[in-house]
């Protein structure tokens, strides 16, 4: 029995450590562990909270390695599983000293691509309290999109259960910006918290003021009650429903290795902080806290902190 569950595609991660060469001239790369949802798990896991990752693995090495990495990270298998008729997924990552990396992803027609809906009827929801959905699973075809709203009418069933979705744009694994933004504004309308950023805002309803994406999610369904609105290095933007928003600042960087992965950390933050009693505003000052450790480390999740590593940040 867990208390977080989430569903995405595992990736093989190669980044490179040539700092500010293509990935045609980079010769040197590091192995971890990636894919937004998995990151989530990490990081909800490394907190201390019991997680189950729900996904389809290749019979491959990366496959394998996804494996011993989530059993390193305590994270829960019961809801994954193999097929040897798809490779699981990979992508190689530039290593920059400015801005965001390249990245180049192996990932069409992969092992989670053909995720079977049925296995969702397995899950024992029982001790669940919180279920992490992104705009990436959904995107990456058209079987995982069945799947994703499966798994969503089957949350939906649980009244206790609390979802946080994160709409992760992912262009390219998107027929058209039309449908891209279509169907993650209808997904998200199903969560409870929806954690956008603010260049995200611009895209999925024509602003990027924190006010105005807010108040769209919180007047768009009646299950959202809370947006948390992702405001970059100033911090972040809280509303909940029929209240007022404010602002919760960001921690200083100073020196940024890798940005890939903080929006990831932000929802372990939220995820966490609100598994944990914090009220929205102090779950979202974690959120902030933890995506600005992401961004000093150099894979997706390896600067999530632990409880005591983040007392000492957060005390500083
Ligand atoms: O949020 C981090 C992700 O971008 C990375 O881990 C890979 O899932 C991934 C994706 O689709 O970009």
């Amino acid at each position: 029995m867990s208390e977080f569950l989430t569903i995405g595609e595992p990736i093989g991660l190669f980044a490179s450590q040539d700092a500010d060469q293509s990935l045609v001239e980079a010769t040197h790369f590091q192995k971890y562990l990636a894919g937004a949802e998995v990151n989530v798990s990490v990081g909800v896991s490394r907190l201390g909270h019991s997680t189950e990752y729900v996904t389809r693995l290749g019979e491959d090495p990366i496959g394998a390695f996804v494996s011993q990495q989530l059993s390193l990270n305590h994270i829960g298998t019961d809801y994954v599983d193999t097929t040897a008729d798809y490779w699981t997924a990979m992508q190689f990552k530039q290593r920059v000293t400015k801005g965001d990396p390249g990245i180049f992803y192996y990932r069409k027609n992969s092992a989670a691509a053909h995720f079977d809906k049925a296995s969702l009827d397995n899950i024992d929801f029982d001790g669940i309290k919180m279920v992490h959905l992104s705009g990436i699973f959904p995107g990456i075809s058209e079987q995982a999109l069945v799947a994703f709203k499966h798994l969503i009418e089957l949350v939906h069933q649980h009244s206790t259960i609390r979802t946080t979705f994160d709409p992760n744009l992912r262009p390219q694994l998107w027929s058209s910006q039309a449908k891209m933004v279509s169907t993650i504004n209808a997904l998200a309308a199903e969560a409870n918290i929806i954690l956008p950023g603010v260049n995200e805002g611009e895209i999925l309803m024509g602003s990027r003021d924190p006010e105005k994406i807010a108040d769209f999610y919180l007047g768009n369904s009646h299950y959202t009650d809370t947006v948390i609105v992702k405001v970059g290095s100033k911090g972040a933007y809280v509303k909940v429903k029929g209240g007022q928003g404010s602002m919760v600042a960001g921690y200083h960087v100073d020196k940024v290795i890798d940005t890939v992965g903080a929006g990831d950390g932000f929802a372990v933050g939220v995820i966490t902080g609100l598994l944990e009693g914090l009220s929205n505003k102090q779950a979202a000052l974690r959120g902030n806290a933890i995506g600005s450790l992401a961004v000093q480390a150099p894979g997706d999740n390896d600067g999530y902190p632990t409880q005591a590593e983040l007392r000492t940040y957060q005390a500083k």
